[in-house]
């Protein structure tokens, strides 16, 4: 492949000042140079095979991350179109990976970009690649140009005979180090999950994606992804880990108002809903109109169904949408000509036109399948008035918990053995595990600023109750008074009772569940408590050691091990395990675990990337005698990271 010379006339000129401003501003095109924008280059590309399959001329999209983090994509389309364009006088080949925003209104054939957020093509990708090969075959030839960031090296040129019958497009290229400063190394399992929701997204297409990055005399690891049953299988596949509610999957497509739309649905027997909206296969996280038509024709649809069979009775409230999506998992794809997206961050579909597609599709077909299958309207119904009664009781003791925290002080759980002062800023509350540990602990505190608070027993799982069941939970509830912020909506940090709250378990695997309960229970309720760094773990220890008069703590079988190093193995060593809280006398449990002098703390933090992982980092609060402690601690914030929550 050589250099040739490549005359520039002015249109040239404003092609590469056109992916010039792009390598000036990646960011502007792909968002950013991060490993996303690295990872987006591929999804660009592919979302043009896509659109090749979509008009029905594609089932098979190969993509290969190579050795050296290069990437091939490859599909058995009708191939980019090779002829010159009048207009431009260029081929269309060139027009795709030259002009930016190049939107194949040529061709005249039904050629759509599959554009989103960052729909913007190949052009981009071709401009942020240190170089770029594609592969024509059609009309029984192989053709090729090269490209080098963006710029053409030589004319499309016809490399070879094509195999009897073969049409397709290959494309070859490396994101150029230059631009994607942070990493050009590509993560698999990013890369497939995208793949695999983009086969979900398209019935009947096949998605192969394999990476060749493996150690000498190792398999490459490929997976291909087909699903005949479209979003059918998605809503399959997400409801594979949970027990659903009956066994039919609910399926609805058609076209209204020049709007393309696919509806899936099946109930599980959890209380959350999670349903996955799609705009020409780009995911919509904030929802939009084609979320709103499919809810209001979910409820009116599901009520009209429950008066029409006596279910509910006229002088009963209709159920809220939130009754009827209650464990509800549902997948909605629309394919939309012009899609315009708002909000924010521009997740958001606005074209109302969307709205009342959906409403209508979901409408009729919803109308005719409950009508054709009583039973799952039935399960559906029945689970949907569960959850009207259990919101009635909740609204009611939240009203409660709403009166009390008003009364501000007033109304605090009976076991809290609050502290007298009344600063906040100098107050913390032990949340402890067990009536006898709260018992130790009581007698061991500070009364002027530490506050015990002992729990009986596991606390519930807030994941997996319903919301009456919680708000009805004694544990829950004392929680709530006593910090004395309120929840969700109410909550008012300025209201907080303690500056620190301390999680106080046992060292133990039972003690790191409660934990976990109660982190959950806290980040599902009052998340800031936790954003704002005022919630912590305590550190019991797991052993003492006595030897001639002197006494030595340890946290961990390591850390013991490395104190009976330093000191001698003998008989003179007293060695005690404290399998919980409970065994040890106040004076103990405040010198290792309470005092604030002489103690280490968990502070737990969330992720700020990811939001959802609770994070626990070590604080170290005072004591000169922290750092043998800290290796432990390290492991064991992994450890307390690493917990399922
Ligand atoms: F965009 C791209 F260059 F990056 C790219 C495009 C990359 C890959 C891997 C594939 C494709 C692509 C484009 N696959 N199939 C097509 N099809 C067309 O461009 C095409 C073919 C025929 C006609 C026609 O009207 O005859 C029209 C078009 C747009």
């Amino acid at each position: 492949m050589g250099n040739e010379e490549v005359k520039y006339g002015a249109d040239q000129i404003q092609i590469l000042e056109g992916l010039e401003a792009v390598r000036k501003r990646p960011g502007m095109y792909i968002g950013t140079t991060a490993s996303r924008g690295l990872h987006h280059l591929v999804y660009e590309i592919v979302d043009n095979s896509v659109d090749e399959a979509l008009a029905g001329f594609c089932n098979h999209i190969e993509v290969t991350i190579n050795e050296d983090n290069t990437i091939i994509v490859k599909d058995n389309g009708r191939g980019i179109p090779v002829d010159v364009n009048h207009k431009s006088g260029l081929t269309g080949v060139e027009v795709v990976f030259t002009i930016l925003h190049a939107g194949g209104k040529f061709g005249g054939g039904g050629y759509k970009v599959s554009g989103g957020l960052h729909g913007v093509g190949a052009s981009v990708v071709n401009a942020l690649s240190e170089w770029l090969e594609v592969q024509v075959t059609r009309d029984g030839k192989v053709y090729e140009q090269r490209y080098e960031r963006g710029k053409v090296c030589y004319p499309l040129k016809v490399v070879g005979d094509a195999p009897e019958g073969a049409t397709g497009t290959r494309v070859y290229f490396k994101p150029d180090a230059l631009i994607f400063k942070e990493t050009t190394i590509y993560d698999y399992n990013i890369l497939k999950q995208r793949l695999r929701e983009m086969a979900f997204l398209t019935k009947g297409l096949r998605i192969t994606l394999t990476d060749l990055r493996v150690e000498e005399g190792e398999e490459p690891t490929s997976q291909t992804f087909h699903y005949e049953g479209g979003i059918k299988e998605f809503v399959e596949y997400l409801n594979k880990s949970k027990t659903s509610l009956y066994d039919e999957i609910m399926y609805f497509e058609g076209n209204k108002n020049n709007v393309q739309v696919e509806v899936s649905l099946q109930h599980n027997d959890s209380y959350t809903e999670s349903i996955y909206t799609f705009v020409n296969n780009i995911n919509t996280p904030e929802g939009g109109t084609h979320l709103e038509g499919f809810k209001a024709a979910l409820t009116k649809t599901f009520n009209d169904y429950a008066r029409a069979n006596k279910m509910l009775k006229d002088n009963e409230d209709n159920l809220t949408g939130e009754d009827i999506r209650e464990g509800l998992t549902a997948i909605i794809s629309v394919k939309i000509e012009d899609p315009q997206f708002e909000g924010q961050t521009k997740q958001k579909l606005g074209n109302s036109e969307a709205r009342g597609a959906v409403a209508g599709i979901v409408g009729e077909q919803l109308t005719y399948f409950l009508e054709q299958n009583p039973n799952v309207a039935k399960q559906i119904l029945e689970k949907a008035i569960l959850a009207q009664r259990a919101r009635d009781a909740a609204r009611k003791a939240r009203d409660l918990t709403r009166r009390k925290s008003a009364l501000d002080g007033l109304g605090l759980p009976g076991k809290l053995a609050d502290c007298s002062d009344k600063d906040p800023k100098n107050c913390e509350i032990f949340i402890v595990e067990g009536d006898s540990a709260g018992g130790s602990a009581k007698t061991a505190r500070s009364r002027a600023t530490q506050a015990i608070l002992p729990l009986r027993g596991k606390i519930l799982n807030v994941e997996k109750a319903r919301v009456d069941k919680i708000y009805a939970n004694n544990e829950i509830k004392a929680m709530i008074t006593a910090f004395g912020t309120g929840i969700h909506e109410d909550f008012d940090i300025s209201k907080l009772r303690y500056n620190k709250i301390i999680i106080m378990t046992d060292a133990d695997v039972d003690g790191a569940h409660i934990a976990t309960l109660m982190l959950t229970f806290l980040y599902r309720f009052m998340p800031e408590l936790i954003k704002e760094g005022h919630v912590y773990l305590a550190q019991p220890p797991l052993y003492k050691l006595e030897k001639n008069k002197k006494v030595w703590y340890a946290y961990s079988d390591e850390e013991l091990n490395k104190i009976l190093q330093d000191v001698g193995r003998d008989q003179n060593n007293k060695i005690q395990r404290y399998k919980g809280l409970g065994e040890m006398d106040p004076e103990q449990l405040w010198e290792t675990t309470m005092d604030p002098e002489r103690r280490v703390l968990l502070r737990v933090t969330i992720d700020e990337e990811s939001e959802s992982d609770i994070d626990v980092t070590f604080t170290t609060l005072m004591g000169d005698k922290v750092e043998p402690r800290r290796e432990f601690i390290e492991k064991n914030a992994k450890f307390v990271k690493n917990l399922d929550i």
